[in-house]
C-alpha cells in the first residue's frame, strides 16, 4: 500500500504547482488502521509545511499512525519550525518518505532525527522517481544554484514551428495554459514580445509567470507595445546595452545576454525554480539563444507540441541546434491532448 499512499501525496502536492517556489511541492497523508485520517499539502513558501497541515487535521488520530510524506520532513527552524518535532510530539509510529531532501540544511538530518526519537522511517522506493519528478526544478535549483530550463515549441505535422499564439492549447484548460501555471518564469525574445501577446495561464488560481525578455541591439530601446502603454505584467528585461529611458514598472537588467549561466543564477536567487523558453520563431535571435543554452549545458527539458496541421512553408525549418548536430533526449514520454501529440524528454 505504500505506493498507493505515496501517489496520493504526489497528487496532493501538485495542487500547489506554480505557487511554492523557491520551496518544494510536498504532500502528506496520515493513515491509521488502514484508513486515511487526514491529508495536507504545502500551499506556498512561508506557509506551514505539508506534514503540519496533515498532523493538525489528524489531531489525536496521529498517535500510532503511519505518515506518508513525499519529501523528507525538515529538521530546521526556517520560516516555520521543524516538522520532525511535530511528528515526534504527536507520537506517530512510522514515517514513509518519498525522497530525501536535497537541501543541505535538511538532507538526511530529518530522517536521522525521527529515527533517534524511535520512529520507524522507510523510503518508498516504488514512488521515489515520481517524487523526484514532481520537484525536478526544486532539486535542480538546490543542487546547482540555477533555474531549471525547459524549452518548449509547437510544430506542425511537417515539422515547422507554428509562430502564433491563440491556438486551443492557449485557451482555458488547454495544454499550454495548464503548463504555464507550473512555471515561475518565461523567457521570450523582445522580437516575440513586440509582435505577440505574452502567454498567460487561464487556469483558475494560476499565478502568472515572471516574463524575462531578452533584448538586444536596437531592441534594447524596448519598443514593445505593453511597455510603451505602461500596462506591463511582472517583467524583467535583460539587455546587453543600457537603455536611454527606463520604462515605468519594468525592471531592466543590463547583463551580457551570452552569459546564460549568470542569468539563470540570478533567476534562482530571485526564487525562480523553473523557466520556460518559449520558442515560436523559426530562426531569429531566440534560435541562437537556444543553441547557447544547449551548448552551455543549461537546458534540462524539451517539450514539443505537435499540432494536427500541415504548414505550407515559406522557407526551411530552423530547429536544429548547431547545424546538423543532434543530441539525444532521454526518458521520453508522449500523450495526446485535444488531437495534439505532446512529447516530453530530458537532455
Ligand atoms: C516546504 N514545504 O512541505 C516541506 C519543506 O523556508 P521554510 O522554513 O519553509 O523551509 C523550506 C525548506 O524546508 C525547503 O527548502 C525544504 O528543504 C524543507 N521542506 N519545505 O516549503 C514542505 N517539507
Ligand atoms: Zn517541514
Amino acid at each position: 500500500m505504500d505506493g498507493l499512499y505515496m501517489r496520493w501525496c504526489v497528487e496532493l502536492a501538485h495542487k500547489a504547482a506554480g505557487h511554492t517556489s523557491p520551496n518544494p511541492m510536498v504532500g502528506c497523508v496520515i493513515v491509521r488502521d488502514g484508513r486515511v485520517v487526514s491529508e495536507g499539502f504545502h500551499p506556498k513558501a512561508g506557509r506551514p509545511h505539508a506534514d503540519v497541515f496533515a498532523l493538525r487535521d489528524a489531531g489525536d488520530l496521529a498517535e500510532n499512525a503511519t505518515a506518508y510524506v513525499s519529501l523528507e520532513p525538515c529538521n530546521h527552524y526556517g520560516r516555520t519550525p521543524p516538522c520532525t518535532v511535530a511528528f515526534i510530539n504527536t507520537k506517530v509510529k512510522d514515517v514513509v518518505v518519498g525522497m530525501t531532501d536535497p537541501n543541505p540544511i535538511v538532507a538526511f538530518k530529518g530522517i536521522e532525527r525521527l529515527k533517534s526519537a524511535g520512529i520507524d522511517v522507510r523510503l518508498c522506493a516504488e514512488e521515489e522517481a515520481s517524487c523526484r519528478k514532481l520537484n525536478e526544478a526544486y532539486i535542480h535549483r538546490m543542487l546547482t544554484g540555477k533555474a531549471f530550463v525547459t524549452f518548449r515549441t509547437t510544430l506542425s505535422m511537417n515539422g515547422i514551428v507554428v509562430n502564433k499564439s491563440g491556438s486551443t492549447s492557449d485557451q482555458p484548460g488547454g495544454y499550454y495554459s495548464q503548463l504555464l501555471k507550473e512555471y515561475d518564469g518565461v523567457i521570450v525574445s523582445s522580437n516575440f514580445a513586440k509582435t505577440n501577446t505574452l502567454p498567460i495561464s487561464h487556469e483558475a488560481g494560476a499565478k502568472q509567470p515572471l516574463y524575462i525578455i531578452m533584448a538586444q541591439g536596437e531592441d534594447s530601446q524596448l519598443n514593445i507595445p505593453f511597455i510603451k502603454e505602461g500596462s506591463a505584467p511582472e517583467a524583467v528585461v535583460l539587455t546587453d546595452s543600457p537603455i536611454s529611458v527606463e520604462p515605468a514598472g519594468i525592471e531592466v537588467l543590463v547583463l551580457d545576454r551570452m552569459n546564460l549561466e549568470s542569468i539563470l543564477q540570478l533567476l534562482a536567487q530571485r526564487g525562480l525554480c523553473n523557466v520556460l523558453v518559449d520558442f515560436r520563431e523559426a530562426g531569429g535571435d531566440i534560435s541562437s539563444l537556444l543553441n547557447n543554452f544547449q551548448e552551455a549545458k543549461l537546458l534540462q527539458k524539451v517539450l514539443v507540441e505537435l499540432l494536427p496541421i500541415w504548414t505550407v512553408s515559406q522557407g526551411p525549418c530552423d530547429l536544429a541546434f548547431g547545424g546538423n548536430q543532434s543530441f539525444p533526449l532521454n526518458d521520453m514520454e508522449h500523450k495526446e491532448v485535444n488531437g495534439c501529440v505532446l512529447l516530453e524528454g530530458y537532455v
